[in-house]
């Protein structure tokens, strides 16, 4: 087929024409005339994946595996991906945590267009920041878990910066992912998660909401099968390491519902980037926790020999495959697994201590209420007393370029919302009721009846999506768009 390049990219490639070597030019220079060869092709197909020898599950794969590869990009360095659509239905991919133009993020709210069944489109983009980013599809499912984050469309992009200082031996990438998913009402939360105390004026909204909905709850999402790289634990090769090795883990969080912890016995994390931005101040911890679409980056020393399980607090999850065996080197037997004592997953351990953030030029609240079952059996989520329309597209509020907003989330629901905006990086403020600075964020996890204050500056004008990254909320209402005056 022929390839289709809009104006605005053919200005782009021929602004960058003089920096580029001679290759690229010959390259880009036919490019007015014929296809010139893409940075990175990306097919989208239906597939296998063999989780264990026993299950074996299809599902929509990025170049027929899960996780999609690993795709690195440089900082600053254009890079142009075709985008092979083999399916029957239109898709996207959305380009997470990455400050890109609207036509390209991958979100069709911004007015990024699909890729057409049986169809292809070539994006192209200077990717920033440096960083573990991710890629993933961006369509709504619904009540289709065929569709959407349900799938197996999710892959770790990394954005090398210009210089690495890599204090560590190993980089290791897990992607987190559940499998053969299925509705079921209700469900339960990872309630022991977060800290900080409910606010009483939100748990009042949100029982007076409760109040008006019918006795019956919505339908959740549950999983039979669970996968750290796409194989259950126990049955991909084990991470082998030796004494004294310090292991750069960068893990992904690829679930389309559910919250993840992650934790080795014997061994603690230090955190050294979140959302692959690096943090004010790195900290130790037991145990990681990571929302849909959270990214950390950990360091870990290797200094407890035996063979053991790097995998969830959940038993469930964890025996039904969300782990991987961590093998010393000399060391046989079964991988073992201890409980970590209490632990709660505090964003402000990372930030600068007493930090009183700058003060916005605009504050934005934004109230989030749940309708039980309000939907043909699914939950529909409301912000500010309105669930977003897919036909109306209505933008809930106009950025000044140049001014820094605060978006003060306030959750009347008992979920926890792992809230993501788009092209922008976040900064924490406040979060249970507790100030920090220096995080920067593309996910925050916003607890049950709990509020946040996240601050953003607007410098990347054109559309921009703000939504709960769980599949189920942000097909169902929870998302909002700001657009640029
Ligand atoms: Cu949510």
């Amino acid at each position: 087929m022929s390839m289709k390049t809009d104006r605005r990219e053919i200005l782009r490639s021929a602004c960058w024409l003089p920096l580029a070597p001679l290759a690229r030019w010959a390259d880009a220079a036919d490019s007015t005339t014929e296809a010139a060869k893409a940075d990175y092709v990306l097919r989208i197909a239906n597939g296998l994946v063999e989780l264990s020898p026993e299950h074996i599950v299809s599902t929509t794969l990025y170049n027929g595996q899960f996780p999609g590869p690993l795709v690195r990009m440089q900082e600053g360095q254009r890079f142009v991906v075709d985008i092979h659509n083999d399916t029957d239905t239109p898709e996207l991919v959305h380009w997470h945590g990455q400050m890109i133009g609207s036509e390209v993020d991958g979100a069709a709210e911004e007015g990024t267009p699909f890729v057409p069944p049986h169809g292809m489109r070539r994006v192209a983009f200077v990717p920033r920041p440096s960083g573990l980013r991710f890629y993933h599809t961006h369509v709504v499912a619904r009540g289709d878990l065929n569709r959407g984050m349900y799938t197996g469309q999710a892959g770790a992009v990394y954005v090398e910066p210009r210089n690495n200082p890599g204090a560590y031996d190993r980089e290791i990438f897990l992607v987190l992912k559940e499998f053969a998913p299925a509705f079921s009402r209700g469900g339960d939360m990872a309630s022991e998660a977060l800290p900080g105390e409910p606010v009483a004026q939100l748990r009042r909204l949100g029982e007076e909401a409760d109040r008006q909905a019918p006795p019956q709850k919505g339908f959740e999402v549950g999983y039979d099968l669970f996968a750290i790289n796409g194989r259950m634990l126990g049955s991909g090769d084990p991470i082998r390491v030796k004494p004294g090795e310090r292991i750069l883990l960068h893990v992904l969080n690829a679930s389309a519902t559910e919250i993840r912890s992650l934790a080795l016995p014997g061994h603690r994390f230090q955190v050294i980037a979140l959302d692959g931005n690096p943090v004010p101040r790195p900290a130790e911890v037991p145990v990681l926790w990571l929302g849909t679409a959270e990214r950390v980056s950990a360091l870990v020393t290797m200094n407890h020999p035996g063979v053991w399980i790097l995998g969830d607090l959940a038993d469930d999850d964890r025996r039904h495959g969300m782990g991987i065996v961590v093998e010393y080197a000399g060391h046989r037997g079964k991988p073992q697994w201890a409980k970590p004592g209490a632990f709660r997953w505090d964003y402000t351990a990372f930030g600068i201590p007493g930090g009183a953030p700058a003060e916005p030029d605009e504050t934005i609240e934004i109230t989030i209420v749940k309708n039980n079952a309000a939907l043909n059996g699914f939950n529909r989520w409301t912000l500010n007393g309105e669930a977003f329309s897919m036909d109306a597209m209505r933008p809930l509020y106009t950025l000044q370029r140049g001014r820094r907003y605060r978006l003060k989330l306030r959750n009347a629901s008992d979920d926890i919302h792992p809230v993501h905006l788009h092209r922008h990086s976040f900064e924490l403020t406040r979060i249970a009721g507790k100030a920090t600075r220096g995080v920067l964020k593309d996910v925050v996890m916003l607890g049950g009846f709990q509020e946040a204050d996240i601050d953003f500056l607007a410098d990347n004008p054109g559309m921009t999506l703000f939504h709960c990254h769980q599949q189920l909320h942000m097909d169902f209402g929870f998302m909002a768009l700001f657009r640029y005056a």
